[in-house]
């Protein structure tokens, strides 16, 4: 059956905006935020706990096994920062955010993170890590990179994505 509501990854290096734009969405098109760290905990999609990384050791197959429903009936706003797990099927559109690391680096100051954190994931910015992930795995014409660095810049992004998925539900009106 042919999905009524879209689904859009969010994805980008943590400290991006990722929950933020997320958030932001949801309010304004009524789609629902699924933060998929959230999925993992809350659902058991994982096989422990990274001490070296501070995050959840993802278990994979688990975490498609309990997105597949919500995937399926479309209106997720995949908030994640990892992108190549989701089948191209399954996705509407990829929006990459991308950040400078001045920006960045005080953003996980802000937060706290060890400096060894810190500066994998400025690396990971630097490298453009995750907009290669983005491009690697779907369709060029699905994936869009948007710079996040100022609050002007993040309305601009949402009210360029809330546009898109108005016109989605316009395209796709049975
Ligand atoms: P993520 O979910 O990608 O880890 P976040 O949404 O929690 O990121 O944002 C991290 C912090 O940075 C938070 O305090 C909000 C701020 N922030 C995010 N995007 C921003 C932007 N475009 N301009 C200014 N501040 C921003």
């Amino acid at each position: 059956m042919a999905r009524t509501q879209p689904n859009v990854i969010i994805t980008g290096t943590p400290g991006v905006g990722k929950t933020t734009h997320c958030e932001m969405l949801a309010e304004r098109t009524g789609l629902r935020h699924v933060a998929i760290n959230q999925i993992v905990k809350d659902k058991e999609c994982h096989e422990g706990w990274d001490e070296e990384f501070g995050c959840w050791i993802v278990d994979e197959d688990k975490l498609l096994d309990a997105m597949e429903d919500e995937a399926k009936e479309g209106g997720c706003i995949i908030d994640w920062h990892a992108c190549d797990l989701f089948p191209e099927s399954w996705i509407d559109l990829v929006v990459v955010l991308r950040v400078d690391s001045t920006a960045l680096y005080d953003r996980l100051a802000a937060r706290k993170y060890p400096e060894a954190k810190m500066q994998e994931n400025i690396d990971s910015e630097i490298m453009q890590v995750l907009l290669q992930e983005a491009r690697d795995s779907y369709d060029e014409e699905m994936v869009v990179e948007l710079q996040s660095n100022t609050s002007d810049e993040m309305d601009s992004n949402v009210d360029r994505i809330e546009q898109w998925i108005t016109q989605w539900r316009k395209d796709n009106a049975e």
